[in-house]
């Protein structure tokens, strides 16, 4: 992470990193994408059920080790968490040295891998606005230390295809991790004063802290919003995806003894002695 990115990251909450990934990682991560959706879509109401303490229910794939909700319909969104273990094209991703130079430059200590989802947003489909405003939780917040930046969870989103405004761009109000008082407009990306879309294209990634305001604006158009969403934080911090939220990650051990010893150190689960 340069100086200027970093100052950047500062200054406004996140960062776009043009060509994060090469064309061909890019397209060997959209056919496993299509894949997934194809198979979560087949199994999306099979048992076994999990409902998530914030409130979705979700389908349990055992085989493939995912968690899968939501639904293929005008204004919906398909999620897929843990995305891992159902096929090891994502393997690129795990200690993916092009964004753990950027992790390191954020997160101080040992960080880890807290959060893996697929984000699949049909026609009409916004994400709403949420995040912004200091705040001293210490999972969510940005604090500029002696050590420098020192953030709690930050994600990285991974581009497979552009994506711009009228298609769902995720959208964020730069520099709200900054702001004092709680944002007083409701949560619709399109309407919110201050929000921008930050468009892209097919192997960019946008890295951001959690504090950040962020959301995803109204996908207007017929293409399918496809994005890769990997949240990292300090090694204490348990899993962040809904399904398992604050349960250790999970993580197979199919998945486990594909991995290195670098690859496997990124996930809270393991190894425990490092904890
Ligand atoms: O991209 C989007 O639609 C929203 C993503 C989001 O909220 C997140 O990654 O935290």
């Amino acid at each position: 992470m340069n100086d200027i990115e970093k100052y950047e990251f500062d200054r406004v909450g996140y960062i776009v990193i043009r060509n994060l990934l090469t064309p061909r990682k890019t397209a060997s991560l959209s056919a496993a994408i299509d894949e997934l959706e194809a198979h979560a879509l087949a199994h999306l109401h099979d048992p076994p059920r999990k409902v998530a303490a914030w409130g979705p229910e979700y389908h349990h794939d055992v085989a493939r080790g995912y968690y899968a909700s939501g639904e293929k319909a005008e204004g919906k969104t398909l999620m897929i968490e843990d995305f891992w273990n159902a096929d090891p094209r994502f393997d690129v991703l795990v200690n993916h040295p092009e964004t753990m130079k950027y992790i390191r430059g954020i997160v101080q200590g040992r960080a880890t891998i807290n959060n893996s989802e697929i984000r699949i947003r049909y026609r009409g489909n916004a994400t709403g606005t949420h995040g912004g405003t200091r705040t001293s939780d210490r999972k969510y917040r940005y604090e500029f230390t002696a050590k420098g930046i020192d953030c709690g969870m930050v994600r990285m989103i991974y581009f497979v295809h552009d994506v711009s405004n009228d298609q769902g761009a995720f959208c964020v109000v730069p520099a709200s991790h900054k702001t004092n008082l709680s944002c007083p407009y409701g949560n619709n990306p399109d309407d919110e004063p201050g929000m921008v879309g930050l468009e892209v294209k097919a192997g960019d990634g946008i890295l951001f802290t959690e504090n950040l305001r962020h959301g995803g604006l109204t996908n207007r158009s017929d293409q399918v919003r496809k994005t890769l969403h990997v949240g990292y934080g300090p090694f204490w911090m348990m899993s962040q995806n809904i399904a398992t939220m604050d349960e250790p990650q999970y993580i197979t051990e199919t998945t486990l003894a594909r991995w290195d010893v670098g690859q496997r150190a990124l996930f809270q689960a393991w190894p425990r002695t490092l904890e």
